[in-house]
């Protein structure tokens, strides 16, 4: 039952970029426009958030309006599920964040501390099915690290326009959550208290794990 409330959760996240991408469509009418479907090789390194001890990277290879993404990680907590998003926020900073994001000094950056730089979800990195923020914590359709890796690989579709040409041109912020913040092997309240996306969640499963810009 906690699954379900972990997607209301970011469902208010995904409101908040609904208008987010709006703007950037209404305001690129004048941006140079690339052929849509020359090649466009984007990697991102992932770098350790939330004291997660995990690395990883990410290689997208864009073709048109597709790109096939894959995903290595190790370190991450095992045998958990790590929700993981291609974010991207016309009016985000279009990076990862970082120690000065902790607006409320806890330690920990939350996932409403990083919104200003990676911007609300995009695209949700399951293994199957549907890829919209609609799925952004469907918990049953994203990878569970057993002995903390992960390694990922998705043909991921995109709608054409304005949104998709500032993915290609580096806008893009992957962001892989869960943090077991005390070890024990499961997402609880001890770790670091409720998540502020929905008070009935432990923050460990939806704290930033990783995160990196595709650039
Ligand atoms: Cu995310």
């Amino acid at each position: 039952m906690q699954h379900r409330k972990l997607y209301a959760g970011i469902g208010g996240m995904v409101l908040a970029g609904t208008a987010a991408v709006a703007g950037i469509q209404a305001s690129s009418a004048t941006e140079a426009k690339p052929a849509a479907s020359a090649p466009v090789q984007l990697e991102a390194n992932l770098k350790a958030m939330n004291d997660s001890g995990a690395a990883g990277r990410v290689d997208a290879d864009f073709t048109g309006r597709k790109a096939e993404v894959r995903i290595k990680i190790r370190g991450l907590a095992k045998n958990l599920p790590h929700a993981q998003h291609l974010h991207f926020g016309a009016e985000a900073r279009n990076e990862c964040p970082n120690v000065f994001d902790d607006a409320n000094n806890d330690l920990r950056i939350n996932v409403a501390e990083g919104v200003p730089d990676y911007g609300p979800i995009l695209k949700s990195l399951t293994t199957s099915g549907d890829t919209s923020p609609k799925s952004g914590l469907a918990v049953d359709r994203f990878p569970t690290a057993p002995k903390g890796k992960v390694d990922y690989e998705r043909t991921i579709n995109f709608a054409p326009g304005a949104v998709l040409r500032a993915i290609k041109s580096g806008k893009g912020v992957i962001v892989i959550h869960g943090v077991d913040h005390n070890g024990n092997g499961v997402y609880d309240f001890d770790g670091a208290g409720a998540s502020e996306l929905d008070p009935s969640l432990p923050a460990e499963a939806t704290d930033p794990a990783l995160c990196g810009v595709l650039r």
